[in-house]
């Protein structure tokens, strides 16, 4: 079936595309918990993790995924946790979450970590106890994790679909305007860029007897200009491009952010993300003391410029099973910190 492609501005994709079920539910949870976090002084982050999925059809058997496990956002998550900030974790149902991340199923399973001790009597129900070789890591883990539990700093909401996502994010920006310069977005989820709306799905499984399938899908609407412009007037966003061609990495980089005009890019190349990654921002035109002006060229070519800062760790080729491994999270999350933080004392 062929349909003509529908442009979709962000304002009729909400028009038009039905909202999450439970979305009401999960904005009222979402302004008590910043209302909370206002109150008691703190920065909040929006950290988005995770890949979206897009369904073929109203009964979805099938659907289209983005590549993400959702290390990038859970791990981020413990960083700005532990540098006082309070995390909104909006993910991809099922995939990695902070804390918990560290025995996940496939390569770290819990159940391995639980010894079963002998009944100390006749017919007495055995104990669990943790291996002694990992209790050190779990007693810090879990420490982390109980803190965090008890302060109330760490929300957790989440998607499956791309709509899911697109009504969820603009939701929770809405909900994180009154924070102000306060509120940071972490953009790292993957999400598609392409989505078939529900005006042109089949209600029922594709069937198969009609030999090749072809779909044409439409654009998802560019969501970081509203979200910049309208949702959250003030907020620090820093944005995730993924590439595969490390020579598109900067140019796309730089597109988006002369684009959208938010705070920052991280760039990053699918095979390297996980020790080497680039913020893309726009150089920051110099105030001049009073009395001294810029030349026009001076202006034009600063307002044209971007600054790029590389960063890169060591990872050890050969890592030992047990040894802990640097995450460049840590580092990627210092930086932003510094930099909200000077964004938030310098601009009026
Ligand atoms: C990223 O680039 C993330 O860093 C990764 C993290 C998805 C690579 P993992 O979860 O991977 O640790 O396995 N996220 C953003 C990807 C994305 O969809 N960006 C859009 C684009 O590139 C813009 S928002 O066009």
């Amino acid at each position: 079936m062929h349909t003509e492609p529908t442009t979709f501005s962000a304002e009729s994709y909400f028009a038009t595309q039905p909202s999450p079920q439970h979305l009401q539910q999960d904005v009222d949870k979402v302004r008590d918990f910043v209302t909370k976090q206002a109150k008691e002084g703190r920065s909040v982050v929006l950290v988005t993790s995770g890949g979206t999925t897009v369904p073929l059809e109203l009964n979805v058997v099938r659907f289209l995924d983005n590549f993400s496990a959702g290390t990038r956002g859970a791990t981020s998550a413990e960083y700005f946790l532990k540098a006082g900030y309070a995390v909104i974790f909006m993910h991809r149902q099922f995939s990695l979450q902070p804390f918990s991340r560290h025995y996940s199923h496939s390569t770290n399973p819990f159940l391995d970590f639980l010894d079963i001790d002998p009944p100390e009597a006749a017919g007495a129900i055995p104990r669990i106890s943790v291996t002694p070789s990992k209790r050190a890591d779990l007693l810090e883990v879990l420490t982390a994790y109980k803190e965090v539990h008890a302060r109330g700093t760490l929300h957790t909401l989440t998607f499956v679909t791309v709509n899911d996502y697109l009504w969820l994010l603009r939701a929770v920006s809405k909900e994180m305007a009154v924070l102000k310069r306060r509120a940071m977005f972490y953009l790292a989820a993957a999400v598609s860029d392409f989505f078939l709306p529900t005006q042109k799905m089949s209600e029922h499984k594709i069937q198969s007897g009609k030999g090749n399938l072809s779909i044409e899908m439409d654009q998802v609407p560019k969501i970081l200009k509203p979200l910049v412009d309208e949702w959250t007037p003030g907020g620090y966003i820093v944005s995730f491009k993924l590439e595969t061609d490390q020579d598109l990495l900067l140019p796309k980089a730089r597109q988006a952010i002369e684009r959208y005009g938010h705070q920052v890019v991280i760039g990053n190349d699918l095979h390297r993300r996980k020790f080497e990654v680039v913020f893309v921002s726009k150089k920051l035109v110099p105030t001049l003391p009073p009395g001294i002006e810029q030349t026009k060229e001076a202006t034009q070519q600063a307002a044209n410029s971007f600054s790029e800062y590389w960063l890169r760790i060591n990872l050890p080729e050969h890592p030992l099973p047990d040894a802990p491994v640097k995450e460049i999270e840590e580092d990627i999350v210092q930086e932003l910190v510094r930099r909200h933080t000077e964004w938030i004392e310098n601009t009026p």
